[in-house]
């Protein structure tokens, strides 16, 4: 049984069948145990290389059936990250759960190249899951020098600039960052949540490609929600999120991390704020 486990688990990660890819993911969140195996299918759209038809599913140890249950975060069943192997287009995905486990969505993606791809999601009675692959979208990307600027503690994004406290923090421990929204250089009055939260911190070390993804609470809820061991509780899409935010962090390892912080501003529209911090 042993042998025709590993035999199959040879197969699943070195096929390929047809022009799909079958990839066993690498578990990536930093400080959580690995309890589950994943996998992502990817299949080319006929006539569109650059669609891909992604299929993600995770299973238990010594199991082939995908997991079904899955906790609901942040209003989705899981959140996927794509971003390109030299850090430069950053992407967030929601796959639909089908009644067989299967994560499926058909994603475009902007240019041929290496991606990576972080399916995020907590099966029930288990911690989170995170699994990284590695997909060739067309073609690989020659290298992966990845793109990480010194960006400082401000950069803009479309009509906002956001003001970070700080891009150097300690790894070990939780630190705080404080995040500022301006626009015109006051504290912009336009934002709002995007999947519950007042935005979204991916950090993603650029050398061992760990993820971390958190969330600030608006500086307006800090007096409301004092216990840290608590989840939020979703922000309705109405609400009017606070341009003064504190991020709690807490990196296990230290490195140079990218930084994509994603809000929701005037219009309905999404920012992405890239920062690069460095964590000793
Ligand atoms: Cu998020």
């Amino acid at each position: 049984m042993k042998s025709a486990l590993m035999l199959f688990c040879f197969l699943v990660a070195a096929t390929s069948i047809g022009n799909a890819q079958v990839l066993k993911g690498e578990s990536s969140l930093q400080g959580s145990p690995v309890q589950t195996e994943g996998f992502l299918k990817a299949t080319p759209s006929a006539g569109k290389p650059l669609e891909q038809h992604l299929d993600i599913w995770m299973t238990l140890p010594k199991s082939v059936a995908p997991i079904r249950q899955f906790q609901t975060e942040m209003t989705k069943k899981a959140h996927v990250i794509i971003v390109s192997d030299d850090f430069k287009t950053f992407l967030h995905v929601h796959p639909t759960l089908s009644a067989t486990g299967h994560f499926l969505i058909t994603q475009p993606f902007p240019a041929p190249g290496t991606y990576l791809v972080y399916a995020d999601a907590l099966p029930n009675n288990l911690n989170h899951q995170v699994f990284r692959f590695k997909l060739d979208v067309g073609q690989a990307s020659p290298s992966a020098t990845r793109n990480l600027p010194a960006t400082g503690k401000g950069v803009q994004i479309g009509p906002y600039e956001v003001d970070l406290s700080t891009v150097r923090i300690h790894s070990g421990q939780t630190e705080m960052i404080d995040v500022q929204v301006l626009e015109n250089g006051k504290p912009a009055k336009d934002l709002h949540p995007y999947l519950g939260a007042p935005a979204h911190a991916v950090f993603l070390n650029a050398k061992n490609l760990s993820y971390v993804h958190v969330h600030p609470m608006g500086a307006d809820m800090m007096g409301t929600q004092m216990d840290m061991s608590k989840p939020m509780p979703d922000l309705p899409d109405t609400a009017s999120v606070s341009s003064d935010m504190m991020l709690h962090i807490a990196l296990r390892e230290p490195g140079t991390y990218k930084l994509w912080l994603q809000f929701r501003g005037a219009g309905d529209k999404l920012y992405v704020a890239e920062f690069t911090i460095l964590a000793s």
